[in-house]
C-alpha cells in the first residue's frame, strides 16, 4: 500500500497544492509512498509556525528540550529494525548499514540532550572593580534544514537535534529521493511530544523549498549537506541575509598505506571505505594511495576481494553491497566509469552496470577499481559511487603530496604501524578527519565532523560539542554592581594610580 504524505507544518500533516511525487526502491523499482511538491505558500506556512512557536520553544530550559530528545531517541531505538528497513528500501544501503543509519540518530539525539545540561558559558572578570562579564549561547531563530539521501535519517537527526537543543525550531527539506525516510523520522519526533510549530517538514524541489528557505527573512541559519555548487549557492544566499550557515559538501578521501602496514587490516579497511555505502558517502574512500614497495601485492588481494562481494537487494543479508540511489546517480557513476576508460586509465576490475533478472529492475553498479595516475580526473573528481583510484607513492612524503592534491578536504586515513608517520599525518593531511589504521568512515557523534578547501567553510562543525555553533550566537553580558557609572578603558587608567 502507497501512502500518500502530505507536509508537516505545524504540528500536523497538510495538504499542499502543488504536484505530488514518488520515491521508489533503487533495488526493485517498487513504489514506496508519494509526496507533494511544497510551493511557495507552503514555505511561507512552515516558517509562519516555526516562527510562531519560536519565543516559547526558545524559553523552554533546556535541560527540558533535552528530555523530549531523549524521549525522541527512546522511541528510535524502539522501532529501530523497522525505520532501518525503511531506510535500505528507499536508499538501498545494506540493512547492517540501515540500521546503523537509526542508530546514529539515537546516539546523537541522547548526545545532544546531554548538552541541554551543559551548554556552558564563561564568566570572565572585568577590568573594574564591583562588576562581572559572563558569556552565553542564545538560540539563532527558526532554521532552514536541508538534507541528503545517503543518510537519510541520520543527518537529518544531526542537524535538528543541535538546533532543539540549541532552542532553534526548524523546517527540513529533505532530498527528494529519501522523503519517506524523513517523513518517518519527523513522525517519531512528534510522537515523542515537541510542541506544534517547532518541528516541520517540507518535501520538494530546491529552487522552491532550498532557495525559499535561505531567502526567507525569517530563517535565521542553514545547515546544509550536499554537493559543492548547491553548497556555493546557498553560501551565496546566506550571505546576503548575513546568517549563519553551515556547509558539508562532500570528499575525495584517501587511505594512505605504508609499505609496514598490516595487509590484512588494510584490506579489510579498504573494502569497507571504499564500498560501503556502495560508496556513497561524503567520508568514502576514494583514493588508496599506496607505498611503491606494497603496490602490487595490495593490487592484487584488492581485484580478489572486490571480485568477491556479493551485489543484491540490501534487504537480503548475504548481500555485501546494494544498488546506488537512483537512475540519475547510476549515470552520472557509469559516465566517471567510462572517464576512466577513455583517458587511459588501468581498469583493474568491475566497471559494468550488472544485467539480468532482477538486477534489471534497479541500479546495480559492480563494485570498481581503476589503477592511474594523480592528475586524473577519476583522481580529483568526487564520483559518489562504487568507483575506488588506486596510486602508488614512492614514499611518506609523495603519499601525502597525493592525498592533499585534491580540492576537497573532509576525511583522510593512514595505515602504518610507525608512530613517526602516524603523527606527522595527522598534521600533514589536509582534512577535517583523520583515522589511524581504520577507514575513512565512521565517524562518532561525539566528536565535531567537517572538513576543509572545498568541502566547506571551517568555521562550523556538525556533531559534538562544536554542534551547537550553527544555531546559535554568543551573549555577552556585562554586569555593574558598583552603583555608579564606571567607564571601560577611562577609568582603568585612574585605578592603575591608585
Ligand atoms: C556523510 O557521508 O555525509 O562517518 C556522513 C561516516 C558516517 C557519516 C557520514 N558516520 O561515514
Amino acid at each position: 500500500m502507497v501512502t500518500d504524505y502530505g507536509l508537516f507544518i505545524g504540528g500536523k500533516w497538510r495538504k499542499s497544492e502543488g504536484k505530488r511525487f514518488e520515491t521508489r526502491n533503487p533495488a526493485t523499482g517498487e513504489i514506496l509512498a508519494s509526496f507533494p511538491a511544497a510551493t511557495k505558500e507552503d514555505v511561507s506556512a512552515a516558517v509562519k509556525a516555526a516562527r510562531g512557536v519560536f519565543d516559547t520553544w526558545r524559553r523552554t530550559p533546556a535541560p527540558r528540550r533535552g528530555d523530549l530528545l531523549l524521549e525522541a531517541a527512546r522511541l528510535f531505538r524502539a522501532k529501530k529494525e523497522e525505520l532501518a528497513r525503511v531506510v535500505t528500501m528507499e536508499m538501498g544501503k545494506i540493512l547492517a548499514e540501515g540500521r546503523g543509519d537509526v542508530q546514529e540518530v539515537i546516539d546523537f539525539y541522547e548526545y545532544a540532550a546531554g548538552e541541554g545540561r551543559r551548554m556552558f558559558g564563561e564568566t570572565v572578570p572585568s577590568e573594574l572593580p564591583n562588576k562581572m562579564c559572563l558569556t552565553m549561547r542564545l538560540p539563532v531563530g527558526p532554521v532552514g534544514l536541508i538534507t541528503p539521501w545517503n543518510f537519510p535519517m541520520a543527518i537529518p537527526a544531526w542537524k535538528s537535534g543541535a538546533a532543539l537543543i540549541a532552542g532553534c525550531t526548524f523546517v527540513l527539506k529533505p532530498s527528494s529521493l529519501t522523503p519517506l525516510c524523513a517523513a518517518r523520522f519527523v513522525e517519531v519526533l512528534d510522537e515523542a511530544g515537541f510542541p506544534p510549530g517547532v518541528v516541520n517538514m517540507l518535501t520538494g524541489s530546491g529552487s522552491i523549498v532550498g532557495d525559499g528557505l535561505v531567502a526567507h527573512p525569517d530563517v535565521r541559519a542553514i545547515s546544509f549537506t550536499g554537493g559543492v555548487d548547491t553548497g556555493r549557492h546557498v553560501y551565496e544566499g546566506a550571505a546576503k541575509k548575513m546568517i549563519k550557515v553551515g556547509l558539508e559538501l562532500g570528499g575525495k578521501n584517501p587511505i594512505l598505506a605504508l609499505d609496514d602496514a598490516n595487509l590484512d587490516l588494510l584490506m579489510d579497511g579498504v573494502m569497507f571505505g571504499a564500498f560501503g555505502t556502495a560508496g556513497q558517502r561524503c567520508t568514502a574512500t576514494s583514493r588508496l594511495i599506496v607505498h611503491q614497495k606494497i603496490y602490487d601485492q595490495v593490487v592484487d588481494e584488492l581485484i580478489e576481494r572486490t571480485e568477491k562481494l556479493m551485489i543484491g537487494n540490501p534487504l537480503d543479508e548475504k548481500i555485501d553491497m546494494g544498488p546506488v540511489a537512483s537512475p540519475e546517480q547510476e549515470e552520472k557513476v557509469l559516465d566517471y566509469i567510462a572517464i576512466g576508460k577513455k583517458e587511459g586509465d588501468k581498469l583493474l576490475t568491475g566497471g559494468e552496470k550488472r544485467k539480468g533478472g532482477t538486477y534489471d529492475k534497479g541500479f546495480f553498479i559492480e563494485p570498481t577499481v581503476f589503477g592511474l595516475d594523480r592528475k586524473k580526473r577519476l583522481a580529483q573528481e568526487e564520483i559518489f559511487g562504487p568507483v575506488l583510484s588506486v596510486l602508488k607513492a614512492k614514499d611518506y612524503e609523495d603519499a601525502v603530496a597525493i592525498a592533499n592534491s585534491v580540492k576537497y578536504g573532509l576525511s583522510s586515513s593512514i595505515y602504518t604501524n610507525d608512530l613517526r608517520w602516524a603523527f606527522r599525518a595527522m598534521h600533514d593531511l589536509e582534512a577535517g578527519i583523520t583515522y589511524v589504521n581504520a577507514p575513512t568512515i565512521g565517524a562518532e557523534v561525539q566528536l565535531p565532523f567537517g572538513g576543509t578547501k572545498e568541502t566547506g567553510p571551517t568555521d562550523t562543525r556538525e556533531a559534538g560539542p562544536t554542534a551547537l555553533e550553527e544555531f546559535t550566537y554568543w551573549k555577552t553580558v556585562y554586569v555593574d554592581y558598583s552603583g555608579r557609572l564606571q567607564k571601560a578603558q577611562i577609568d582603568t587608567e585612574r585605578l592603575a594610580q591608585g
